[in-house]
């Protein structure tokens, strides 16, 4: 196996001159971070920046934790790790101010644009054009989110790929993404946010695959006010976590206990424990005691509320840069005056580069307040009353000292209004409207891919069905698919529950872990959370993963990674990492309360940034996973529950043909009414048609095919162009996706002005199906139903 130490590190420590520069060197990167967490809370005080909060106690613990983040390396981490960034060389000062202001420029803010808090951190992993760089030869930061814990289920996905990419039969095609899967993902976490199920079920998770994981948790004996014996059992987590510990025998985690404060002590245990991490997988925990907060959470509140006289004195007594000070000078490393020259150099640094970011960020929108108060100067008007309110609303815009852009929007807007008639407001409102048209790009792009790997510029390959096409189940359909994608693509993994050995619950898996091996198609425990974090990290990494919820009702139990993570990952980097998920699960009519569920409202509204693809049988889905492993953008594909036994045609080039994102399909003609639906209900509604047709009313059927997009080229209303009439059916509640599509036409496709009749939704009732097929029958829209309120629209 390859030598893994860091060199780097070994080096410094060579002779004792670059071992007191190195270790000089780390105690200033730990006074600039200071200086940037005391700087920092005062531009929020002062009302510069919004909201802030700082990683002070943590710098030393981080600065030891550094010195082992090597190229290949991901961390996947919350607010607290600005030292960690700094000592890694991934942030400036300068870039953490930017971000701190909400400067939307990415060349400032190269995090997120603008677009997180403060220290929420990335990397870029993806190019303009949306291809992977060459993660194995750089340092990865998969980008952070707020929700306490949300970075554990991604930190498992992480470690996990490197265990993919060393098991990989094609080492070849995935190089510039891995060397061998010697990747750590490190991981770190606050004490008190162990409390949720997302560390459980992920330190579980870990335990079980054995991956290369790293995870530390900062103990600083708060979640905000709550003290770790309200979070945690026996207060403590390395105590809690016993039964998890790796023996020789076991697999487990090894669990560590060092010191915040302890600079020495955490740079031997970090060193030995990541380097044995790095060659056999087995993943690790440091439990990081005794960190310090001295400013307190955020700048929310004060931290004397809630911590006592006594806990605060120790805290000051305790601060890690207190005692890496001391150690320094009882080692005779460092004089008084060196550190205080350090100190000194570190302040002037950090205020210089405050007042950089400041001056880039306040640049373009005073320039756009001049401007502004330029054209309102000139505004001609007759009124003296108006052209004094003009010079007024042109000064108070140019005397404001930290103006915002909306702002300057609203002052030209106070200013047409006050002059409507002036011969020039005109320039104002064109003024107005180029600021609204940048403003889209700087906070309202980048929601999906915008580029090439776009997955809605995959052009439509019809499915060849010769005229002899075996007609089989609809999950031999998948079957085959499935077999040739694995043979031809080397970055395609599926798992979940059921999926390895049996090949899941419905068959679409069947034999294939046996023919493409283990390592590509796995079971894994019931952890629909965790199940989506693990596809989270291997896509981040440039991997294609298709993780199964096994039902779409327990996607509830997964939603949250994808709404919180998945969905806004393009979003709050700018595009400069894309996670290509895709979640395959099987939902609509079965039976019972669990297992009968289409909840597609609530999956559109949680899972804005993905696509959602609701196939109406399995020809449809194979078109549209093949589509979606065209592009980068994640997305979820609801097979039908009950459609796995139905039969189709077997199409003859299943790898190649594709479904357009966003393009619904005629399923029947007709010229009376316009039905609109999708999924398993358009068989019923088929039912319903057919004999309604022998009444002498006409339905034209529309699948919409997918939900997000909706309809691009507003096919629907040219179907509704022709009849007049329109009724839209789903079996989610009332008030859910039908809604979604009512609106979706009437607004959006201003489908209002062709209508003759009043439009209608069905839908199921607002409770769940009772077991059995009559709970189906009078839960769900039926023919019947369906029948009355076709006749109800035809006859208005
Ligand atoms: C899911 C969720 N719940 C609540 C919050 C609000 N919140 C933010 S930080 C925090 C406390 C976290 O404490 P800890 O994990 O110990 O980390 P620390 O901030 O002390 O480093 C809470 C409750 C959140 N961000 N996400």
């Amino acid at each position: 196996m390859e030598s893994t130490t860091s060199v780097e590190y070994r080096n410094d420590m060579l002779s004792f001159e670059g071992f007191r520069n190195a270790v000089l060197e780390d105690y200033r990167t730990a006074v600039v971070s200071r200086e940037v967490s005391l700087l920092g809370r005062r531009e929020v005080l002062t009302g510069k920046a919004k909201f802030g909060i700082f990683g002070d106690g943590k710098e030393v613990a981080q600065i030891a934790m550094a010195k082992f983040f090597r190229q290949g390396d991901f961390r996947s981490g919350y607010y607290r790790d600005q030292t960690f960034m700094f000592a890694s060389g991934l942030a400036t000062v300068e870039q953490y101010f930017s971000q701190l202001y909400a400067d939307p420029d990415l060349k400032n803010d190269p995090f997120s644009a603008g677009r997180q808090m403060n220290a929420h951190f990335a990397t870029r992993f993806v190019d303009e054009n949306g291809n992977w760089l060459d993660l194995a030869n750089r340092k990865n930061i998969s980008s952070d989110i707020a929700p306490t814990a949300g970075q554990m289920p991604r930190a498992l996905g992480l470690a996990f790929a490197s265990k993919c990419f060393r098991q990989s039969k094609h080492k070849d095609a995935l190089e510039s993404l891995s060397h061998n899967g010697n990747e750590i993902c490190f991981c770190t976490i606050g004490d008190a946010s162990t409390s949720e199920g997302h560390f459980w079920e992920t330190i579980n998770a870990a335990g079980v695959l054995q991956v290369p994981l790293a995870v530390f948790v900062w103990d600083d004996g708060y979640g905000i006010s709550v003290p770790k014996q309200f979070q945690t059992t026996k207060g403590s987590i390395s105590e809690a976590l016993k039964g998890f510990q790796k023996t020789e025998n076991s697999n487990g985690f090894r669990i560590f206990k060092v010191k915040a404060w302890d600079y020495a002590g955490m740079c031997e245990v970090f060193e030995e424990a990541l380097q044995t991490l790095r060659e056999d997988h087995a993943p690790v925990l440091f439990h990081v005691e005794e960190v310090t907060q001295p400013q307190g959470h955020s700048t929310s509140g004060s931290h004397e509320r809630y911590k006592s006289p006594e806990r605060l004195e120790w805290e000051k007594e305790w601060d890690c840069l207190k005692k890496m000070r001391e150690w320094l000078i009882e080692n005779g490393l460092a004089a008084a005056e060196d550190i205080a020259n350090i100190e000194a150099d570190a302040k002037a640094h950090v205020r210089e580069s405050r007042n950089k970011a400041w001056d880039k960020y306040i640049a373009p929108i005073r320039q756009q307040a001049d401007k502004s108060a330029e054209l309102i100067r000139e505004m001609m008007v007759n009124d003296i009353d108006v052209y004094g309110q003009l010079q007024r609303y042109a000064a108070e815009l140019q005397q404001n000292k930290e103006p915002l852009r909306r702002d300057v929007l609203r002052t030209l807007a106070l200013a047409v209004e006050a002059a409507p008639n002036s011969p020039n407001a005109g320039l104002l409102r064109e003024y107005a409207d180029s600021l609204i048209e940048e403003s889209k790009e700087l906070y309202n792009s980048h929601l999906y891919n915008q580029g090439p790997k776009s997955a809605l510029n995959v052009e439509e390959i019809k499915p060849l069905i010769p005229f002899d096409a075996p007609t089989v189940n609809g999950y031999e359909v998948l079957n085959k698919y499935f077999d040739a994608l694995f043979a031809s693509n080397p970055k395609v993994y599926a798992f979940g529950e059921d999926v390895g050995y049996i090949g899941d619950v419905n068959q679409g898996f069947a034999g294939l872990q046996e023919k493409h091996g283990k390592d590509r198609i796995l079971d894994t425990g019931i952890r629909e959370l965790t199940i989506v974090g693990q596809a989270i990290g291997m896509a981040l990494r440039g991997l294609r993963p298709i993780a199964e919820i096994q039902y779409l009702d327990y996607l509830l139990y997964g939603l949250e990674p994808l709404s919180d993570d998945v969905a806004t990952t393009h979003f709050r980097t700018k595009g400069q990492q894309s996670c290509p998920v895709i979640i395959r699960s099987r939902g609509h009519r079965l039976e019972g309360i669990w297992h009968s569920g289409s909840p597609m409202g609530m999956v559109i509204n949680a899972l804005r940034g993905m696509y959602v693809c609701v196939p109406r049988n399995m020809v449809q889905a194979v078109g549209m996973y093949n589509t979606l492993l065209a592009g980068n953008d994640p997305a979820i594909i609801i097979e039908c529950l009950n459609g796995y036994r139905l039969k189709e045609k077997m199409p003859a080039n299943l790898l190649e043909y594709t479904v357009p994102l966003g393009v619904p399909e005629v399923v029947r003609e007709g010229s009376d009414i316009t039905v609109v639906s999708y999924g398993s209900i358009l068989r019923i509604i088929e039912d319903a048609a057919v004999r309604l047709e022998a009444e002498g009313i006409s339905c034209e059927i529309i699948d919409v095919q997918t939900l997000l997009p909706f309809d691009t080229n507003h096919l629907i209303l040219q179907s509704l162009q022709k009849t007049s009439r329109i009724i839209f059916i789903d079996e989610d509640v009332p008030g859910g996706a039908a809604a979604y599509m009512f609106n979706k036409v009437m607004e959006e496709q201003g489908g209002y002005k062709w209508l003759d009749a009043s439009p209608k939704t069905i839908t199921g009732k607002a409770h769940r199906p009772g077991y059995g097929s009559d709970g189906d029958y009078f839960s769900k829209p039926n023919a019947e139903e369906i029948i009355a309120g076709i006749r109800s629209v035809m006859s208005e």
